[in-house]
């Protein structure tokens, strides 16, 4: 059947307050075209937020969920923006971003709310694929996207996502040695498996309880214990750490810094950022590490630099915090020569557009992007396609548990399957 693009034109948009995975209300949008095309999306939220993403709209003066309701920005959704996008045609994305980006008029999304922009934006180039009969990556990249990511696996959670005493947020492993995605994913399966008996063995029933991102949160208290055990783990499950798996890190360093003090708060100890540093250096020589996330506090952009100059390019230093999604930071970080990549997360900066000039820009000076999900995370699998579609080549979506982490690793799975050879 021949698209008519009249039929892609918004008829429908509705905001409804849904659930995230840590129970805290959500924004959900559903969008409509004339021709039946049906989008739905749902704004994740972070728990380690960098001081400079766009903002979300609560409802802080109701006691209602204790003041975490979405009411109003879902009121937004269902007023302002409905009435703004309606008539418009979904397939024209950019331009549909471009009216939100009008229409809030802040540089952080405050007005609107970035929960309502993010999903609205995402709901609306699903409209968009739907109302084509195309899946959403294909709908982003055309027929030429067809590179599926290595997943960054965070199998050991700590800092703000567990409550255990690992200053570091994420212990990842990303599958480096496999023909495909599908391979990549078991092998990473295997691991964590292997991770918990392992944990069980040497720390009891406890240390195999998970965190908000379905990485174990064992009682651990000092970073080399975490890397041993899944050094350990790969070894068990019949890999070679560093040439079948290697490991990345999410640091997040801010929420261990004080700035008061100016030290950071690691390994039970009080580190300056000279001897922060030589802690890492030490870290890379002795474990297979690709990258390290978020290494310094979010303002430390020479900090970065520093490292990144004394690890020459491996690990490969990457700004999440730090630049969140931001063109302006990521243009910063680059000019700075802070990073060698960047985390990229569309509830940072607000619309898909925003995301694509971001992932342009990086790729263009021959860094990496890696699209992330967040700690607060929904049934939505917008970033499996965004990842496909966009061609990034990685995606940090935790660990193969808890159900808003593996809709997105079976999301994956479909879209191999869907390519075929
Ligand atoms: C991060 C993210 C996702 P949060 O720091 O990279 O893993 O955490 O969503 O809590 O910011
Ligand atoms: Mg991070």
């Amino acid at each position: 059947m021949a698209y008519l693009f009249e039929e892609a034109k918004i008829a429908y948009v509705k905001g409804l307050q849904v659930l995230d995975s840590r129970g805290d209300p959500a924004v959900e949008v559903t969008i409509v075209t004339e021709g039946g095309g049906i989008g739905k999306a749902i704004a994740p939220a972070g728990a380690s937020k960098g001081k400079y993403e766009a903002v979300e709209i609560r409802d802080t003066n109701l006691k209602a969920y204790k003041g975490r309701g979405v009411y109003t920005a879902i009121r937004n959704v269902n007023t302002v923006i409905s009435n703004a996008l309606i008539g418009l045609n979904a397939v024209n994305y950019r331009y549909v971003d471009c009216k939100l980006i009008e229409l809030d008029g802040t540089p952080n999304k405050s007005k609107l709310g970035v929960n309502a922009v993010t999903a609205t934006s995402l709901a609306n180039i699903k409209a968009a694929s739907d109302t084509l009969g195309l899946p959403l990556f294909v709908f982003l990249g055309g027929f030429t996207a067809r590179t599926l990511p290595v997943p960054m696996m965070n199998i050991i959670n700590g800092g703000l996502h567990a409550g255990n005493e690992l200053s570091i947020q994420e212990f990842m492993i990303m599958p480096i040695n496999a023909d495909k995605f599908s391979e990549a994913l078991r092998m990473a399966v295997e691991v964590y498996k292997e991770l918990k008996n392992y944990l069980k063995n040497k720390y009891g029933a406890l240390a195999v309880n998970v965190g908000d991102e379905g990485g174990f949160a064992p009682p651990m208290k000092e970073t080399a214990e975490a890397l041993d055990a899944l050094v350990e783990s790969i070894k068990l499950a019949g890999y070679e750490p560093g040439k079948d798996i290697l490991i990345a890190l999410d640091c997040a360093a801010t929420q261990f810094y004080d700035s008061k003090s100016g030290k950071y708060r690691i390994d039970c100890k009080e580190l300056g950022k000279d001897e922060l540093i030589k802690f890492y250096k030490e870290l890379c020589e002795r474990y297979p590490i690709f990258s390290i996330e978020d290494p310094l506090h979010e303002e430390d952009f020479e900090g970065f630099k520093e490292l990144r100059s004394l690890l020459k390019g491996k690990p490969k230093i990457i700004g999440d915090d730090l630049t969140v999604t931001n063109i302006e930071r990521v243009k910063k970080a680059i000019d700075v020569g802070a990073i060698d990549g960047v985390i990229i997360k569309v509830n940072q900066v607000g619309t898909v557009s925003e995301v694509e000039d971001v992932i342009k820009l990086v790729r263009g000076e021959g860094l990496i992007a890696i699209v992330s999900h967040r700690s607060g995370e929904s049934e939505d699998v917008s970033i499996a396609h965004l990842a496909v579609g966009f061609s990034t080549g990685f995606i940090k979506t935790g660990a193969p548990a808890r159900g808003e982490r593996t809709v997105k690793y079976n999301e994956l799975l479909r879209i191999e399957d869907w390519l075929g050879e």
